[in-house]
């Protein structure tokens, strides 16, 4: 029997995931327009809990006031019937032409100012709706060619673009924190902060770091090859995952944005033990939203998308029930201590031991047996099996 999700869970889509026409760079729409109170409606009945948006998503680029205003009404209008919460916003800056070669990384200086300007009325909106975080994915931010960008003044740039949001949210006195979301090409030949170690260590440059962290998404990090799941335990640890983006991505390839677990099936099990379990042997937790970023795919009608929205939240429960018996199961705690999990939340120096003292112990350099040492068994295959017989429910 499936699981059935409920508000508890947490659950959120983007407006665009489900509102995507399937336009690709081949071909056309293959979808009608989704009305965003329609989106609402069916994400609420299937058991979401939160929509996100791109100002975009919701208000057509270049609409005034007054059409801003009434869209805007009628879509609170439908947060209110159905309870659904607007958890994050993020900003289109990446569709209009203006945007082609970045926005604040645009060498075009114009560009740059119309870009934060556009952010900036953009946190006020996520500020107005509730949200707790504000995305930023750069796709435009990179090149194709390295000729074109003084990579130098890029960084510096994008570094005063980050920081003059992060500080009007905290002038504004906004409970609100940005989450950078990396990816390493696609649309741009290649983009800045392709990965979550990029992103981690451009944070740690900024004056107000403070409030900004990270949103990875599955597919981007395998798009560069990278292990997911390590990714977001390095955010974690760093006290940075904010938010997250779960779909399903097949190797090294476009970004498929495919349903969350339609992709690498086993790395999607060890993202949402770590999500659901936190690390064996304890650490920080990730209390954020579990949203979905993909697209459903283009040969889909509505009836497709749909099932495809519920396909990624019975994806992540199923996981769920399969990750919790994983780790309640004492043959695994038994093969985890065979495996020396739990051996590694030990520091290698002891309390009150200092540097001299290691120095002086010599059981721990002159008189080891190295080879011995060397000898000793992983006994990991037979951990890996037993998490692979949980995954595949025989257990
Ligand atoms: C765009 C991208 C996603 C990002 C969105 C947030 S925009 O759809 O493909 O990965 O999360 O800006
Ligand atoms: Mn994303
Ligand atoms: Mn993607």
């Amino acid at each position: 029997m499936a699981p059935t999700p409920t508000r508890d869970d947490r659950f959120s889509f983007g407006l665009w995931t489900v509102g995507w026409q399937a336009q690709d760079p081949f071909g056309a729409a293959t979808r009608d327009p989704l009305d965003p109170v329609e989106a609402v409606h069916r994400l609420a009945e299937l058991g979401a809990w939160g929509i996100t948006l791109h100002d975009d998503d919701l208000v057509p680029f270049g609409s005034d006031d007054r059409a801003r205003a009434g869209i805007l009404k009628r879509f609170r209008v439908a947060l209110d019937d159905t309870g659904l919460v607007v958890p994050m916003i993020t900003t289109n800056t990446f569709t209009h032409p203006i945007f082609k070669e970045g926005a604040f990384t645009a060498n075009d200086r114009e560009v740059r100012r119309f870009g934060l300007r556009k952010v900036l009325r953009n946190v006020d909106l996520a500020a107005e709706l509730g949200a707790r975080t504000f995305v930023m994915w750069g796709g435009r931010e990179g090149s194709e060619y390295d000729a074109s960008k003084d990579l130098h003044a890029a960084f510096d740039r994008y570094r005063e673009g980050i920081d003059t949001v992060a500080g009007y949210i905290k002038d504004r006195g906004y409970d609100l924190r940005i989450a950078l979301e990396p990816k390493p090409n696609e649309p741009r030949g290649d983009i800045l902060l392709p990965t979550v170690g990029h992103a981690l260590a451009f944070i740690a440059g900024l004056d107000h770091g403070d409030i900004v962290g990270l949103n990875p998404e599955t597919g981007h990090e395998q798009m560069a090859g990278l292990n997911f799941t390590h990714g977001i335990a390095q955010a974690l640890w760093a006290g940075k995952l904010f938010h997250i983006d779960l779909n399903g991505q097949r190797g090294i390839k476009f970004d498929q944005d495919l349903v969350f677990g339609h992709g690498d099936l086993v790395s999607a099990f060890f993202t949402v033990d770590l999500l659901e379990n936190g690390f064996p042997g304890g650490g920080p937790r990730y209390e954020g939203p579990r949203h979905f970023d993909y697209k459903p795919s283009r040969t889909e009608g509505y009836d497709g998308v749909w099932a495809s929205a519920a396909a990624n939240m019975e994806m992540y429960l199923l996981l769920k029930e399969r990750a919790t018996a994983f780790r309640a199961d004492p043959e695994v705690a038994e093969a985890l201590q065979a495996a020396r999990v739990p051996e590694l939340a030990e520091p290698t120096i002891a309390e009150g031991e200092t540097l001299e003292d290691l120095l002086a112990d010599r059981s721990t350099f002159e008189d080891l047996d190295v080879d011995a040492v060397a000898r000793r068994e992983g006994n990991f295959v037979r951990l890996n099996q037993l998490a692979m017989r949980h995954l595949l429910g025989a257990n």
